[in-house]
Formats: structure tokens, sequence, C-alpha cells
């Protein structure tokens, strides 16, 4: 309940916000965003192209793509990077590399739910499941070879209760039964290492298959637990990292009491964010805890390894 009552408003932001450069989300868009959030598929897609194109701009193809983790701020940092000028986002999680329905209908396809940007502007675009996805590094680099990656990653283990809490509330929605998360990461008084949260967590595996097609120097990694405490820093490597000249300030956060986290002030519009969207987490018996911590343990040495670079995680 939480989750929608927080997802309502930050629709309303976003509808009653003045446009950015022009207006690039109708309404039919920011309710398809509502729908793909609360994890109902449609295929609603014609609504682009009936969106009126500015004079000087075009659908490019991203110059640049969060790729995941999901659960790990990536909307919030897709939010964020929509405050630079230079920066057009798409509205939805595309899942064009990813799901092989999307695939298969081409890159123009891709290109058309791209929103229009000037020859100046990046477009980027975000789905959180390419990451994990065994399909989408190859596909991506085949379309762009030197295209710009981004990763934002969490403490595996605050991203796996993180991906149970998402899905609980999904299964409370539509009246499936639900379990505690001690019955689902448990099983047999062991850790079930089956379990796709836990899956989707082990960085260093599916960090090999996107360096199989691409260097480190084209990804480049968000830290999403300082994003959420202190947005402008991590933000501003991502302008460098994408070259982009700095144009994210400190005035565009501030940090909201009530809430306990940050939201975003830019053209006037302000909208408010947070990594679960609103909703609580479960406290998990502290023993499940240690043996996630230590399950990931080594996982998590080998990916900073990998990446050359480590990260405050358990
Ligand atoms: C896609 O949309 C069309 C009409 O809008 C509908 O008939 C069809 O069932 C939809 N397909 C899926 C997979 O949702
Ligand atoms: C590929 O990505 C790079 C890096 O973002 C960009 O400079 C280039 O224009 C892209 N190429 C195409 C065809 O989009
Ligand atoms: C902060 O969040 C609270 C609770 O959601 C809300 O009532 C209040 O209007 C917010 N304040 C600002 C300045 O956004
Ligand atoms: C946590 O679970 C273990 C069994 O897995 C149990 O022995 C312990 O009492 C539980 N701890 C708490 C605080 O509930
Ligand atoms: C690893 O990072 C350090 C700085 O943090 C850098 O000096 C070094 O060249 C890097 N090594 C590789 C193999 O990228
Ligand atoms: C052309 C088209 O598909 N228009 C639709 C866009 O979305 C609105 C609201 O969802 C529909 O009412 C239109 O028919």
């Amino acid at each position: 309940m939480a989750f929608l009552l927080v997802s309502a408003f930050f629709l309303a932001a976003q509808t009653h916000g003045a446009p950015k450069e022009y207006s690039q989300q109708g309404e039919g868009v920011v309710l398809e965003t509502l729908k793909l959030e609360i994890g109902l598929a449609s295929n609603e897609t014609e609504n682009y192209s009936s969106q009126v194109k500015p004079p000087g701009t075009n659908r490019r193809i991203p110059q640049s793509i969060i790729i995941g983790v999901r659960k790990g701020g990536t909307r919030a940092l897709l939010e964020m990077l929509d405050i630079h000028p230079e920066i057009v986002v798409a509205a939805t999680e595309v899942h064009f590399f990813d799901w092989d329905e999307n695939y298969v209908k081409g890159y123009d396809w891709y290109r058309n739910l791209m929103p229009f940007s000037y020859e100046h502007q990046i477009t980027v675009e975000k789905t959180p499941g390419y990451f994990t996805s065994s399909l989408a590094p190859e596909r991506i680099h085949g379309m762009n070879s030197s295209i710009k990656l981004l990763l934002i990653l969490r403490d595996p283990t605050e991203r796996v209760i993180s991906d149970y809490t998402q899905v609980y509330y999904n299964r409370l929605e539509s009246h499936k039964p639900v379990q505690v998360i001690e019955d689902i990461v448990i099983r047999n008084g062991a850790l079930n290492t089956k379990y796709k949260a836990i899956q989707r967590s082990l960085y260093d595996v599916h960090m090999a298959n996107w360096l199989k097609f691409f260097s480190l120097e084209q990804i480049h990694i968000v830290d999403g637990d300082t994003l959420i405490k202190d947005p402008l820093p991590e933000l501003q490597k991502v302008e460098r990292f994408l070259n982009l000249p700095p144009r994210i300030m400190s005035t565009n956060f501030y940090f909201n009491q009530t809430k306990g986290f940050y939201c975003i002030r830019s053209d006037g519009r302000e909208r408010c964010l947070h990594e679960s969207k609103g909703r609580p987490h479960p406290v998990v018996n502290s023993t499940v805890l240690e043996q996630l911590h230590a399950y990931f343990k080594d996982h998590n040495q080998n990916f900073y390894r990998m990446v050359n670079r480590s990260f405050n995680w358990h």
C-alpha cells in the first residue's frame, strides 16, 4: 500500500511539472512507467510514435545504458541524471536486449521507444534486467561496441532483501500467497542458493559476461549505497564518465527529513524517490543475514578484483 501511495505521488510530480526542453512524457507514457514498476507487462508502445516531434530533434538509440542491477537504485539514478540538460531518458524499461520477443522487433522498434533528442544530447535507457541477462552483453555490443554502460550496485545482501520485498508486495497486490524471507532463503537448514534473488546478487558471475565484450573503461559503476546518502559526488563521476559538462548541482537536491531521503528539484519539478519506493523492509533473522554475508563474501572479493575497486559491502 505504501508503495502505491509513493508511486502515485511520483506520478503527480511528473505530470504537473514543467517540461524540460520539450514535453517528452505524455500521460500514457507515464502510466506505462507505473505499470512496469508494479510489474504489469503491456505492449502499448504505439503511443510513442504519436508524440509531437519538436523541430530539430530525432529519436536516437541510446549512447549510454543503465544495465542494472535490479533493486540497485536504477530508477533514482535515471531520474537524477535526467536533471542534466544534455541527457534525455527513456520513460520505460524497454527490455529490448533481454527479452527475445522484443529483440526480434529490431533496432527501429527500439529507437521508437526513445525520447526525442537534439544532436548534442545523450539518450539514456535503463533496464535493470540487462545486467543478469546472459544475452544482453553480446547484443548490446552488436549494436554499439563503444557504448558507455552504467551499472549501479549496492550491498548484495541488502539487494536480496529489497528484491524479496518487491516480489512480496507484488504478490500481495495480486492476492497471491506470500512467505517470510527466511522460509525462502533457507531450505533444509542451508542457504537456498537457487533463489533468484540470491543469484542476481552474484555480481562477479554476471560481470564476467560483460567483460567478455566490454572493457572495464566502458563500464562505470555507481555506488548505489552512496548515491542514496549523498547523490552529488556519484553523479559528478557519471558526468565525467559521459564527458558532459558539470550541470548537476547540490541545489538540485533537498533532504526530506520525514521521508529520510533526497528529493530532486529541477526545472520547477519536484520529485521524491527512494530505493525501495517507500516499502518497508522486513527485519531479517540475524543468523540468516550472517549466512547471506558469508555466502557473498568470496563473490564480492572476486568482483573487487575483477573491477579493480572495492566497496563497503559486508
Ligand atoms: C498487444 O496489444 C494488442 C492491441 O493493443 C492486443 O490485442 C494484444 O493482445 C497485446 N499483446 C500482448 C502480448 O499483450
Ligand atoms: C556509440 O556510443 C558512443 C559512446 O556513447 C557514442 O559516442 C557513439 O555515438 C555511439 N554510436 C552510435 C552509432 O550510436
Ligand atoms: C517531506 O515528506 C513528507 C512526508 O511524505 C511530506 O509530507 C512533505 O511535504 C515533504 N516535504 C518536502 C519539503 O518535500
Ligand atoms: C534465527 O533463526 C535460527 C534458526 O535458523 C534460530 O535458531 C534463531 O533463534 C533465530 N533468531 C531469532 C532472533 O529469531
Ligand atoms: C587499478 O586502480 C588503480 C587506482 O585505483 C590504478 O592505479 C591501476 O592502474 C588499476 N589497475 C588496472 C589493472 O586497471
Ligand atoms: C495512438 C494511441 O495508441 N493512443 C493511445 C495513447 O494512450 C492513451 C491512454 O492510455 C489512449 O487513450 C490512446 O488511445
